[in-house]
């Protein structure tokens, strides 16, 4: 799958919007692959399909879900949690996308979990920090991770768990764990 295919497949799914999102994600994953020594076309194929299922009914992402062994507990959490395993199953099963790393950065983009690969924190962190994001902490991690990639996947999941928890909202045990994971890899 080049560059071409992958967006003819994810711009009708998705808003003007998030497709600029998905072209600035791109951009940014692209950047970080030839700074840290990833694969630059994975990381832009990653990018480009990790939004795909954002926009998918809430009842087809659970069905996905249940239909596919996806695990039940993402269903106890917040919907938002859904999109990354969902596109997951469905650039495997409809698209042929044969590559493990780059179906798992798609999985794995919002939450994250511990031993990220390198493509995994790339994808991780360029959704965080592309150009249109402006949330408290974001220019820290954008300036972090010219220099040091996992220390900008740390402060993702630090200020993500941070809001989360401000929000009295519930956070999935794969965001403790990756920010746990990076925690102690980092000290
Ligand atoms: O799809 P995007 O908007 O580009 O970004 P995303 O897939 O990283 O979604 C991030 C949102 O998910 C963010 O606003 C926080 C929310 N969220 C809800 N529960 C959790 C969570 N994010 C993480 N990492 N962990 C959670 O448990
Ligand atoms: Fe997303
Ligand atoms: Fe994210
Ligand atoms: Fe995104």
């Amino acid at each position: 799958m080049n560059r071409d295919e992958a967006i003819e497949i994810v711009k009708p799914h998705l808003k003007q919007t998030r497709f600029d999102h998905t072209l600035r994600v791109a951009d940014v994953a692209k950047q970080l692959a030839e700074k840290n020594g990833a694969s630059i076309e994975k990381a832009e194929i990653a990018a480009i399909l990790h939004d795909y299922a954002k926009y998918f009914p809430l009842e087809d992402l659970r069905g996905i879900i249940q239909d596919n062994d996806l695990p039940a507990d993402l269903l106890d959490y917040h919907h938002e949690l859904w999109h990354g395993p969902a596109a997951y199953m469905i650039v495997k099963q409809k698209h042929g996308v044969a590559d493990q790393d780059i179906r798992n950065a798609i999985y794995y983009h919002t939450t994250g979990r511990a031993d990220m690969s390198l493509l995994e924190t790339i994808l991780f962190v360029a959704d965080y920090i592309e150009p249109g994001r402006s949330f408290p902490g974001v220019e820290e991690a954008r300036e972090m991770a010219e220099t040091d990639l996992n220390q900008a996947a740390w402060m993702a999941l630090r200020n993500t768990i941070q809001f989360l928890v401000s929000q009295h909202k519930t956070v999935y045990p794969d965001t403790f764990y990756a920010y746990n994971d990076l925690t102690i890899r980092l000290s």
